[in-house]
């Protein structure tokens, strides 16, 4: 293989694929020589605008992956390398992301870290090892600032399954959902679910901070920042009623793979009369799986959850928000032999605690170094955009300067303060990390991507610096990334 290049190289041959092309490039992640562009590529994912039915009289023009929404399921087997083919039919330079996964720089999808842009009518051929195993997702990576019509108000959004060598967990069907809303609108102020999230009392100096900080912006005659809403709701890319019911039988256990795919809103997930057994967050087995009435997802967090179906009937599984509901936040759930309108029932108030699912009494090992983050609002400071900060600092795309250094192997702790009202889904590249302090308690075993900060809350992440290479980590809140909220660690 090294010689085929070498000699390729000598007659000039791979330098002529990599630039000489227009809108061509190759590219690789997985440790060890970088070889040759293989002769084929395994999958071929096409960026494109699209129709999306959401319903016979709704029909959306969006950016799609190949055409439709979602994107099509892609599965990998867990370290078998794929070699994937990605088409930019558009006039926009595009990133594809591979959320929660460890690859490397060069085929992550974030220019932040330097990966490179998929060209406006051009295409990259990238190949990576995939991993870790369980529920991923892939989607853009731009940033649309006020453009809802680009970045992940678009429709790209496709879910990932990277098969482990030991499929965990006994169940019948696997089933996967992805929610998005369609037809984003700004606002002013929005409504937010908030109290869903543990612990209910808020931090009283960061309340202090942020309740400040708002209080001199409004008294200065400062309008409420910009928010995001939608005019539809669908569940793989149906509103409720329009698509396909899932169809089970008594007794079944049914696996569902669900995707927040929503550009900035947390969504929630009830099937009245059943309850979810959480196997896996963000794709990564749980210490402890545990039974919830309710699934509460933060943008870009995904849930793997069987349910026991032992309740016959014909059900709506939807979104607790009742605007949301009725407008498509739901799919039919329906029995064998069951006809009849699907039902609905409100459930009973639960409030989401990420440590029900952790080591009971565990607590974490001590990193070697912790490094605290303060987040800050600057109400509507933008023309009329909440700018956001990570201690002070804003992220400045111009300049990608890195805000912390790492060194390899060490283990880090990300102590996080939320000195806004708002709940900020905050997500770190290409590393896994740890919860171990959520809702002022102790605990470990939770392995994530992307975890929910409550509004005037803190908590604690752990991760190993074991992939180097610039690491993005931002809100994953689509108006809070674009406007300040990330920074990038830099491995030293
Ligand atoms: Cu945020």
């Amino acid at each position: 293989m090294t010689i085929d290049r070498r000699a390729m190289l000598q007659l000039g041959v791979g330098a002529a694929f990599s630039h000489a092309v227009p809108g061509r490039a190759w590219a690789q992640s997985s440790p060890g020589p970088e070889s040759e562009p293989p002769a084929r590529a395994d999958y071929t994912i096409r960026i494109g605008n699209g129709l999306v039915e959401l319903a016979p009289d709704r029909i959306v023009s969006t950016t799609t992956y190949n055409g439709k929404f979602p994107g099509p399921i892609l599965r990998f087997k867990e370290g078998q390398q794929v070699v994937i083919d990605i088409h930019n039919d558009t006039n926009t330079p595009e990133q594809l992301h591979w959320h929660g996964q460890t690859v490397l720089v060069d085929v992550d999808g974030a220019s932040e870290e330097g990966t490179p842009f998929i060209p406006a009518r051009g295409m990259r051929r990238i190949a990576f090892t995939p991993g870790p195993a369980g529920l991923r997702f892939y989607h853009t990576h731009l940033a649309a600032g006020s453009d809802l019509s680009s970045g992940q108000y678009s429709g790209q959004v496709g879910p990932v399954y990277i098969e482990p060598r030991h499929e965990p967990g006994r169940y019948d069907r696997e089933v996967f959902l992805t929610l998005k809303e369609f037809q984003p609108t700004l606002s002013r102020g929005g409504d937010m679910a908030m109290d869903f999230l543990a612990p209910n009392t808020r931090i009283k100096a960061l309340e202090e901070l942020g309740e400040t900080a708002m209080r001199t912006s409004l008294g200065k005659g400062m309008p409420h920042g910009f928010e995001v809403g939608y005019n539809s709701f669908a569940i793989n890319g149906r509103m409720l009623g329009h698509g396909e019911p899932v169809r089970v039988r008594a007794g079944e256990r049914v696996l569902f793979h669900v995707v927040n795919g929503s550009a900035t809103e947390i969504r929630s997930l009830a099937l009245p009369g059943h309850r979810f057994q959480v196997v896996a967050l963000d794709g990564n087995p749980v210490a402890t799986p545990t039974e919830v009435p309710v699934l509460w997802l933060g943008t870009a967090e995904r849930i793997s959850a069987i349910v026991e179906m032992n309740r016959p009937g014909v059900w709506i599984m939807g979104d607790l928000a009742d605007d949301d509901r009725s407008r498509g936040m739901g799919i039919v759930i329906e029995y064998a032999d069951r006809k009849g309108k699907p039902q609905w029932v409100k459930p009973a108030p639960f409030q989401w605690d990420y440590t029900r699912f952790g080591k009971p009494g565990a607590t974490a090992q001590a990193p070697d170094e912790t490094i605290e983050m303060t987040f800050t609002k600057n109400n509507a400071a933008l023309e009329g955009f909440n700018q956001w900060s990570i201690n002070g600092v804003p992220f400045a795309m111009d300049r990608m300067e890195p805000m912390f250094h790492l060194q390899k192997a060490k283990r880090y702790r990300l102590h996080m303060r939320n000195a806004s009202d708002d709940i900020h889904p905050v997500h770190l590249h290409r590393h896994s990390f740890e919860l171990t302090r959520f809702a002022g308690k102790s605990t470990a075993g939770v392995v994530k991507d992307v975890v929910m900060l409550g509004g005037y809350q803190e908590l604690d992440v752990d991760f190993v610096a074991d992939n180097p290479g610039d690491t993005l980590f931002h809100c994953h809140q689509q108006l809070h990334m674009d406007f300040g909220f990330m920074a990038l660690f830099r491995y030293v």
